[in-house]
């Protein structure tokens, strides 16, 4: 059976809570940089269905994502982006304050805290040759909840680079807010996952457009544009699917230290997932190989050596934008931290999205 809509848009924030604090685990994972490692306390634990989530924090993942979220929501039915872009960088100031235990990233705190909400475009920082990590990629997949309608697509390409250039003003990182959102988009309208990754190839050229237009650091933009295209490019011929057809084909060995090295070799400094190409692709490398399977997505995507808080966050949202709760064991996310806030937010999201169909 399939789930509601509105099931999904609460299995979208909620789970990727629950994979972000999974990865997380209170930053008890936190010298395990090896997949296989991993999986041995995992089993002792008696497998992800048996993990009980009550008491592990949520990171600054979660907190940017319902600093975004609500931000969405608080704009209402307003298409006036320029409030939008000032509550936004509100609350990523804002929620600085709640950073204390969290293992906030240094690039988003640093322009968070420069961020100016009340003046006049106080939205925008500088470009940032250092931009490229998954900070704003970990936050912006509700974008895609909000503006989840195909004709709406301009939308959701502005907003997730506006609200992602707030923190990490560089194509590999911006454009990662994009993917992130895109593919929640295309989650909630049960686009078959193969084909996703040919779509994000071709609104790339729309998202260049928009650079070009917004009179914005537009050559430093250009001049750094190609690292996250090509990266994309290689991984979908890697997995056969530039097609936007062809089933994804995988290694016959791919288990957790394959997965593991496949992961690295992506990552542009080593630790897979943290910059803003990696981390929504290794995510989508989870989604891809995992059908309806929690356990599966969790092991793929949250349960490896890399920045697994960052893809579990992007990879549980598109999991349950897809799959509602449908098998997902309620001990992982019944007491997740900020449940409340997510359900409400969730449900608000849906609604704004119904009132633009209506439009
Ligand atoms: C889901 O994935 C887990 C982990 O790989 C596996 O043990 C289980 O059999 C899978 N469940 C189904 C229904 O395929
Ligand atoms: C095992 C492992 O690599 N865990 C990492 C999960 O992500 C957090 C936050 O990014 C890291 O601190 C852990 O090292």
């Amino acid at each position: 059976m399939c789930p509601s809509l509105l099931e999904n848009y609460v299995a979208a924030m909620v789970l990727s809570a629950a994979g972000d604090a999974l990865g997380f685990r209170n930053r008890q994972w936190e010298f395990l940089t090896c997949g296989e490692k991993i999986h041995v306390q995992l089993a002792e634990m008696g497998g992800v269905d048996k993990i009980n989530i009550a008491g592990w924090r949520v990171s600054d993942d979660t907190v940017m994502h319902l600093a975004t979220a609500e931000a969405l929501t608080a704009a209402g039915t307003d298409p006036d982006f320029t409030r939008l872009y000032s509550l936004l960088a509100r609350n990523y100031r804002d929620c600085m304050d709640d950073m204390s235990g969290r293992a906030p990233g240094g690039t988003c705190m640093h322009y968070a805290t420069l961020l100016e909400p009340d003046e006049p475009e106080g939205w925008k920082i500088p470009f940032s040759k250092s931009g490229g990590g998954c900070g704003a990629a970990m936050r912006s997949m509700c974008v895609g909840l909000r503006f989840c309608h195909p004709e709406q697509l301009e939308s959701l390409i502005q907003v997730s680079i506006e609200s992602g250039r707030m923190t990490h003003h560089h194509p590999t990182g911006y454009l990662g807010s994009l993917a992130s959102a895109l593919f929640t988009s295309y989650a909630v309208n049960r686009k078959p996952p193969q084909e996703w990754g040919k779509g994000l190839m071709t609104v790339l050229p729309k998202a260049k457009a928009y650079i070009q237009e917004s009179a914005c650091f537009v050559e430093e933009n250009l001049q750094h544009w190609n690292y996250f295209e090509s990266k994309w490019d290689q991984y979908l011929k890697i997995r056969g699917i530039s097609d936007g057809k062809s089933p994804p084909s995988f290694p016959a060995e791919y288990g957790v230290k394959e997965r593991d090295e496949f992961y690295t070799s992506l990552s542009y400094s080593g630790w897979g997932g943290s910059s803003g190409h990696d981390a929504p692709m290794i995510a989508y490398d989870a989604i891809l190989g995992s059908g309806n399977n929690w356990t599966e997505l969790a092991h793929r995507g949250i349960f490896h050596g890399g920045d697994n808080d960052s893809t579990g966050a992007i990879a549980a949202c598109w999991w349950g934008a897809m799959y509602g709760f449908q098998g997902v064991s309620k001990t992982n996310y019944r007491d997740i931290e900020y449940r409340d806030r997510l359900e409400k937010v969730a449900g608000e999201l849906y609604h704004l999205s119904l009132a633009a169909k209506r439009d």
